[in-house]
């Protein structure tokens, strides 16, 4: 896609930009209709890799518990109860760089099966992969692979050293030659500006084809690591980039990710109006805090917000 598309998108008026973004929303998805996936930490903390964003970072104290991998049957009564929240999408996240061949790969292989019999539908997110390891999970049933751009491919080096932005396109690359949904996307208000946020979402919107998913969470600000204090991003900056993913990705479902909890109501409903139309559900994302399912539940009637029937498209 060309540049210049995507600034002169972002750089729209609000009124206009609001206006475009929900008429393409109206276009491809029915209003007010809501995908909504559950998180699962399956491997806690611990991590090797120094993303200056994360709690589960080894290389930050961040209070976070270290825990091994979780059986096979822990997963299925998480996996039950996030379907018994509303949950029609079970994500599973690693605190791992890269997945590892052997008995850890092949426990979460048997996990993709068992949330796929539960009924819902799979997705993992557990670092870099290989076109084989992309493959065997595509085998064993997964639907979607989540993995991140993050940011800008130039800011990105201010927030992460132990991995390239090369690194990260080509598990993404791996991932969609395996024939398995992309879900990819990143943070903002890692101190990143204008510009960045074009960049990223131009590489968002050039993958071809486009992600199946793309995932916009605010920066949930964990006290020991390096973006601790970092100034809160204004939830306008926030709409403006949903917004413009809405237009340059039309038919992506977008998730209004991590950060729910420091929006407001009128916030959120700004954000499910130009085009976001997917959130996690349940009180907790991998380590931190999320909404209560209670306060999801009275946001969906308040707002008129619906779940969008998901095995009506696949
Ligand atoms: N270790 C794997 C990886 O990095 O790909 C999978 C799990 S990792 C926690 C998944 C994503 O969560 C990261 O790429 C990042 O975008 C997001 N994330 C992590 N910590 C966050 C935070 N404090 N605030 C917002 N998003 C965060
Ligand atoms: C994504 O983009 N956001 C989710 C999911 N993909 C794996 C993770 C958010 C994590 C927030 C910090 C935490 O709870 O540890
Ligand atoms: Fe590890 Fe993923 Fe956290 Fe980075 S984001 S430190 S890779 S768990």
């Amino acid at each position: 896609m060309d540049i210049q598309i995507v600034q002169k998108t972002y750089e729209k008026p609000i009124m206009e930009l609001i206006s475009a973004a929900h008429s393409t929303h109206l276009e491809n998805f029915k209003l007010g209709e809501i995908q909504t996936s559950q998180l699962l930490s399956i491997k806690t903390g611990g991590c090797p890799e120094n993303c200056a964003y994360c709690p589960q970072s080894a290389h930050y104290q961040t209070g976070v518990k270290k825990e091994p991998l979780m059986s096979v049957e822990e997963v299925v009564e998480k996996a039950k109860s996030a379907k018994s929240n509303g949950a029609t999408r079970f994500c599973m996240g690693a605190a791992w760089r890269e997945v590892r061949d052997g008995a850890e790969f092949d426990q979460v292989l048997e996990m993709v099966k068992a949330v796929n019999n539960e009924g819902l539908q799979s997705c993992c997110t557990l670092g870099m992969l290989n076109e084989e390891q992309a493959q065997r999970l595509k085998d064993a049933g997964l639907y979607a692979y989540n993995h991140n751009i993050d940011t800008s491919e130039k800011h990105y080096e201010k927030v992460i050293s132990t991995r390239t932005y090369e690194d990260r396109l080509r598990t993404i690359e791996n991932v969609r030659s395996a024939g398995l949904t992309v879900c990819t996307g990143g943070i903002l208000g890692m101190g990143e500006d204008d510009s960045d946020r074009v960049l990223f979402l131009h590489r968002l919107a050039s993958f071809s084809p486009q992600p199946e998913s793309v995932t916009i969470n605010t920066l949930v600000k964990i006290p020991g690591t390096p973006l601790a204090a970092e100034d809160s991003i204004d939830a306008l900056t926030v709409i403006r980039v949903i917004a413009c993913a809405r237009i340059l990705i039309p038919k992506s479902t977008i998730r209004l990710s991590a950060g729910r909890l420091s929006l407001s109501k009128t916030e959120q409903l700004m954000a499910y109006y130009v085009g976001a139309n997917s959130i996690f559900l349940g009180e907790k994302l991998l380590t931190s805090p999320n909404p209560e399912v209670s306060t999801d539940q009275s946001l969906f009637d308040e707002l008129s917000l619906k779940p969008m029937d998901v095995n009506a498209s696949v």
